[in-house]
Parts: structure tokens; sequence; C-alpha cells
């Protein structure tokens, strides 16, 4: 199916920072609908569940830290291929090393040394699913049938 729902996630360090809006645009630019949004102060388990598959590793602790800082801003954006294409806007996990033109080239440019040495997690701002597998089970982890919008009307075919 090319059409797909994808999850992304605000995270709490693009929230404190006040970069919601420059960041939820370039997904709406890019020909992207978003079918949920709300804003959410996450606890240790919710966190700790949507990062189950980096549980036991180094910055497991300061990622699930990272995530109960703050709210965070919680989205499910609809388009063609849009898991392939929200990773692309996101880019590279380290933002030193992230390409220009996307969310983490342009926003920050902390690199895994430079997170060593504070003893955190690497704040990129953003989360967004990595599989249609990964896109189900964090869609239901952050929404319920409720939070979803009647689909409105868009020019997706003509522009993804
Ligand atoms: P992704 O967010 O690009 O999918 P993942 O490998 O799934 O990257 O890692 C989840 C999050 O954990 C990253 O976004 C980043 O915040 C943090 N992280 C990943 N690897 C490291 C690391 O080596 N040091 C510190 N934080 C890390
Ligand atoms: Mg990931």
């Amino acid at each position: 199916m090319t059409l797909e729902k994808t999850f992304i996630l605000i995270k709490p360090d693009g929230v404190k920072r006040g970069l919601i809006g420059s960041i939820i645009q370039r997904y709406e630019r890019a020909g992207l609908r978003l079918c949920a949004v709300k804003l959410v102060s996450c606890t240790r388990e919710q966190a700790e569940e949507h990062y189950a598959e980096h549980r036991g590793k180094s910055f497991f602790s300061s990622l699930v830290a990272l995530l109960t800082s703050g709210p965070s801003l919680a989205i499910a954006a609809e388009g063609a291929h849009a898991i392939a294409v929200v990773r692309k806007l996101n880019g590279d996990t380290e933002p030193q090393s992230a390409a220009p033109g996307t969310i983490r080239g342009d926003f920050a440019h902390m690199g895994y040394t430079r997170s060593a040495e504070l003893k955190g997690t690497i704040n990129n701002m953003v989360h967004a699913s990595d599989s249609a597998e990964s896109a189900l089970r964090e869609l239901s982890l952050w929404f319920d049938d409720s939070d979803y919008t009647d689909p409105y009307e868009t020019v997706l075919k003509e522009f993804i």
C-alpha cells in the first residue's frame, strides 16, 4: 500500500525550543495530511514502552528521562510512502551528520561525542516510525480512535 499513516513525535527538546510550528510546516508542505495531533506529558511507563527496542542500551535511561521531561507533540500523519517520507524529512539520527535541509540537520547540531560528554541522549527533536509494524504499534500506543479527525480535502495525490 502506498498510502500510509505514520507516527511522529516532536520530543520535549523540540517543544521547549518553540519549534512545533517550524517542524510541522515541513511535513505539511511536503504534502502529508495530519490526522491527529495532541500535546502529551507522557508517563515513564509510556516512554519505556515507546522506546522498548532500546531497552538495555547505554542511552536508554537518558532517552526515557528526555521523553518525560515535558510535553511532546504526538502526530499521526498520512500520505503516500508517509513512513519513508517523514524519515527523510527528519534526517539522520545524529544532528551533527544530518544533511542540511532536514529537520535534524537544520535545527540542531549535537553529535554522539557531545551527548556522551553530557551523559545524556542525542537531542534530535523528532521521532518517526521506521516501518509499517512500528507505525501501527506507536499509533496505538499514543492515540485512541476518537483522536482522529475526519479526512479533509487534500491535494495529496498531486504533490506526493
Ligand atoms: P531514530 O530516532 O533516528 O529512529 P534510534 O536508533 O531509533 O534513532 O534511536 C532512538 C533515539 O535514541 C534517537 O532519536 C536518539 O535520541 C537516541 N539515541 C540513539 N542512539 C544514541 C546514542 O548512541 N547515544 C545517545 N542517544 C542515542
Ligand atoms: Mg528509531
